[in-house]
């Protein structure tokens, strides 16, 4: 059961099922503009491109193009089952493929899209088997992408509680386990010890931040308690390394207390995008009592940690400072930003339409700062400018289910 409820796009397919009691047909809700719901399944990745391009990973056809100015959409290759896509070069895209239960030949994979031509790079659900990183079992749900240099691109597995790290020639190895987490399970009907413990930490995104650490986000496994969410800081050079553990190269953001992410990434000015799936949780969204999700907008800060004037926070202490810029989302699964504006996939119904919107509240002049464009390592942890004074507006509105 646990194992089962950990993989996120079963779950989340499971979500849409039983828990959307009403369906939102019509699109442009308060606070977001459609642009286009031209896909074919759920869109569990979505990423900025070259010349202005959305990318979409449409998992019931394939990474797909979207121009965000005319809603024209265009298929990159057929790859259904698609979880992520980003861009690495001219006419280049790296797509990732969900586990499957059982595994199928195109699952779990990373894959190269060249000219149109896919190419398999990595088999990331043999890695799992041969290797199992968190010694918690077999299972692969690779879920999000994030280059983390030229040569390297990094991988949230949702199955594994892992983040890999794969180069060009496919080679694979794994950086950091997130660590399960005891929590108090209502009812007392957690099925399962460590090992296999509750609340898996499932890791749905990952990101490279403006200080050049990886930044990984769980959405958190059964019971999915409201506000227990983390985000990790990991150095980009870590290797093997048990978060939480005393390996000071993985170590917890302070955050305020978010609730079932799915997704997270930056923007050009660096500041960190977190998406919440429900307020309530995703079990309660199963359960048909959800909330709505949120898109978070978080600058960041030194959380107190020694900073040694080498821009880095080798202590690891980063905090986040999050205002709410879209929340009562119905299923948002994906956010990327550029040019001043934020996208999000969302699910407005159990039979779709699926869809990406763009945002229209409440990101105007967080990105009011430098916009150089070139996204890694020039910013330092604290120089996203410091909105002291303008309150922290993230609160939890969903608040708890407490039946
Ligand atoms: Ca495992
Ligand atoms: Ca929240």
């Amino acid at each position: 059961m646990v194992k089962a409820l950990r993989r996120i796009v079963p779950v989340i397919a499971a979500i849409l099922v039983l828990g959307l009691t009403a369906s939102i047909a019509s699109a442009d809700g308060p606070g977001w503009k459609t642009i286009s719901q031209d896909f074919h399944g759920l869109l569990f990745g979505l990423n900025v491109g070259q010349n202005g391009q959305l990318l979409v990973a449409d998992s019931g056809a394939g990474p797909t193009k979207l121009d965000p100015d005319s809603g024209e959409t265009s298929l990159l290759a057929s790859l259904p089952n698609v979880t992520d896509v980003i861009q690495v070069g001219r006419r280049e895209y790296m797509a990732l493929t969900g586990g499957g239960d059982p595994q199928g030949p195109t699952d779990a994979r990373l894959w190269r899209i060249k000219d149109g031509v896919v190419t398999e790079i990595a088999d990331l659900g043999k890695f799992e088997a041969d290797h199992d990183p968190d010694g918690a079992g077999v299972d692969s749900n690779p879920y999000h992408l994030a280059k983390l240099s030229r040569n390297k691109i990094l991988v949230a597995d949702a199955g594994g509680n892992d983040i890999l790290i794969v180069d060009k020639d496919g080679n694979i190895d794994w950086v950091a386990v997130l660590p399960p987490e005891n929590l108090a399970v209502p009812g007392g009907e957690c099925p399962a010890q460590p090992p296999d413990s509750c609340s898996d930490a499932v890791a749905t995104g990952v990101a490279v931040g403006p200080d050049g650490a990886i930044y990984a986000g769980e959405l958190k496994g059964v019971p999915a308690t409201p506000g227990t969410s983390r985000v990790w800081r990991i150095e980009p050079d870590a290797r093997h390394v048990t978060c939480g553990s005393d390996d000071e190269s993985c170590t917890l953001v302070e955050t305020p207390p978010f609730t079932s992410i799915v997704d997270m990434t930056f923007g050009q000015d660096g500041t960190a995008y977190v998406v919440e799936l429900d307020e309530a949780s995703w079990l309660a969204a199963e359960g048909g009592k959800g909330a709505g999700g949120t898109v978070n907008a978080c600058k960041l800060h030194n959380g107190g940690g020694d900073d040694e004037g080498d821009r880095r926070h080798d202590n690891g202490d980063v905090a986040f400072s999050c205002k709410e810029i879209g929340t009562g989302l119905p299923f948002p699964l994906a956010a990327a930003a550029a040019d001043h504006s934020v996208y999000v996939t969302l699910a407005l119904g159990p039979e779709g339409p699926v869809e990406v919107a763009v945002l229209t509240n409440g990101n105007e002049g967080d990105n009011g700062g430098e916009d150089n464009g070139d996204g890694n390592g020039d910013h330092g942890g604290n120089a996203n400018g410091d909105n002291e004074g303008r309150g922290n507006d993230n609160q939890e509105r969903g608040g708890r289910q407490d039946d």
